[in-house]
């Protein structure tokens, strides 16, 4: 006879954390929200941390370039999707890597004999104002010079006239060696007042360049995920299907971290992925394996696979189905609460400690931060994302409000057969797991991201806690009846609606 287990599948809405002592001095711009995504053996430094506890979802229309690199700047990472073609998910991972590398390959150059008009026509296409003058116009060809809108006036000159008459020539061009640090080329630009750098190997011909609002604007993020080179960390989804040309290809672009993307990780599969990456790559690269809903699913995935961290979640998802359709699943609050207390005792069994991610499901900022109590490491989320400027999916207003279109990975329209049929030879989807649908757009991810994590860093001060980990320790919820819940919002009080302020004048 089937096991019947004793709890209820239970979600993030049913709690509540109460407040624990808060000693002097804390505050929200003190707490510190970085936390581990990989393994960390005894106490060691993990080998990939973020600085924000949020990645974006495997999705089509969550995680493209654009929001990757967003989120990285604010100390989160993407996980590029696996539902596309290996050559596409690589190109958006070399694209992401190389968006703000300290050291740029120049997209506009022009030749010396090329006119100003010419050159106003270039700046005006690609919103450049610096355009290195290289003897065959290329990008890697002889530098000859640099011009920049201040070197001709637009309708004072002759714009029939040359670049080569206007350019500052290179005898003049403050420039780099191939080979200096972006540390050193950053002090050549202070030194001498400039706003870009050209880099030119030793026969001359132009490498890079290096701009100064890079570096001001690094400063600005300070949270930003780099990687040992200086460039945007991002992570790449794989699938039981065709890993072994996804993972080398993945690898060889310089992926920062590589995640199962599978509605249900507890299979041989997943284990033989796992095990095969392991083998061929060692324990560097670093995996996530999921999802998992039970503290059974953790020891699979943790013991024999020897995954970095777990995704925990199974038909939470905003425009999940699963559980309708069939029947699998585990309330959030319940699987996250089993799999956490397993992680804890692992921990304390080996040494080991295996960073969880809570996925999908997380209906507001509250639940967020629910989930981080409750012992999540990070959290991944699509439909958050999706909300944002930055995300994949163009923006339609539907009755004078503005939209974003956002669908399931298990949808016919997302086109992901491996993700969910049994892990054989993919075919044709008999039905569907997820929904397509349209979330309103929320504004640019850094500030709908700013204000979520203000209010964690403010509860996380509540609970008297600096760190994650502390907060995980420290936290001590309630379950909440229903009518605590009505409680919870206002009452007796008649409530502004700012919105008709506008329609009534
Ligand atoms: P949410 O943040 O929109 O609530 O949920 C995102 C998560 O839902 C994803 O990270 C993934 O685990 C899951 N997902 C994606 N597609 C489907 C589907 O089509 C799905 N059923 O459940």
């Amino acid at each position: 006879m089937a096991t019947i287990l004793d709890d209820i599948s239970r979600t993030f809405s049913e709690y509540l954390l109460i407040p624990r002592r808060t000693r002097k001095g804390q505050q929200a711009d003190q707490v510190d929200l970085s936390t581990p995504l990989s393994s960390i053996e005894r106490l060691a430094a993990p080998k990939l941390k973020i600085n924000t506890p949020v990645v974006s979802a495997c999705m089509q229309s969550v995680s493209g370039t654009e929001l990757s690199i967003a989120l990285a700047r604010q100390g989160g990472l993407g996980f590029i999707y696996c539902s596309q073609s290996i050559e596409s998910q690589v190109d958006m991972i070399r694209l992401v890597k190389s968006h703000k590398a300290g050291f740029v390959q120049s997209d506009s150059n022009v030749r010396a004999q090329a006119t100003l008009c010419e050159v106003i026509e270039l700046m005006a296409q690609t919103g450049h104002s610096t355009v290195p003058v290289t003897d065959d116009g290329s990008s890697t060809g002889k530098l000859l010079g640099i011009i920049t809108d201040k070197d001709f006036w637009e309708f004072e000159d002759d714009l029939s006239r040359t670049v080569g008459e206007h350019m500052t020539p290179y005898s003049e061009v403050i420039h780099g060696l191939e080979g200096v640090s972006l540390k050193e080329a950053n002090q050549l630009l202070h030194k001498h007042k400039k706003d870009c750098l050209p880099i030119v190997d030793a026969g001359g011909h132009l490498v890079a360049l290096v701009f100064k609002k890079d570096y001001v604007d690094h400063r600005r993020h300070p949270l930003e995920m780099l990687d040992e080179s200086k460039r945007l960390c991002v992570g790449g989804a794989i699938n039981t299907h065709d890993y072994k040309e996804r993972v080398p290809a993945l690898i060889n672009a310089e992926v920062d971290a590589l995640c199962f993307d599978s509605s249900d990780g507890f299979t041989d599969y997943q284990l033989e992925g796992i095990q095969w990456i392991r083998k061929k790559y060692g324990p560097d690269v670093v995996i996530g394996g999921g999802n998992v809903v039970s503290a059974e699913g953790f020891d699979f995935l943790v013991e024999d696979g020897g995954v970095d961290f777990i995704k925990v979640g199974i038909g939470g998802g905003s425009i999940c189905i699963t559980r309708e359709q069939k029947g699998v699943g585990r309330g959030q609050a319940s699987a996250l609460l089993e799999v956490a207390n397993r992680r804890d005792e692992y921990f304390a069994k080996t040494g080991r400690y295996i960073p969880i991610c809570s996925d999908g499901g997380l209906a507001n900022d509250t639940q967020i931060v629910i989930a981080l109590a409750m012992g999540a490491d990070f959290v991944m989320m699509g439909r958050y994302f999706a909300m944002t400027e930055e995300s994949p999916t163009p923006k339609t207003s539907i009755n004078g409000q503005m939209y974003k279109p956002y669908w399931g990975e298990g949808t016919i329209r997302a086109q992901n057969w491996q993700r969910y049929d049994d892990g054989a030879e993919s075919k044709k989807m008999v039905f569907e797991e997820g929904v397509d649908a349209y979330v309103p757009l929320a504004g640019p991810l850094a500030e709908v991201l700013h204000t979520t994590l203000f209010k964690l860093k403010s509860t996380m001060v509540n609970v008297g806690s600096d760190s994650l980990a502390e907060f995980r320790e420290r936290a001590v919820l309630t379950l909440v009846s229903e009518q605590s819940v009505v409680e919870g919002g206002t009452s007796n009080v008649f409530k502004f609606d700012n919105s008709s302020w506008g329609n009534t004048g």
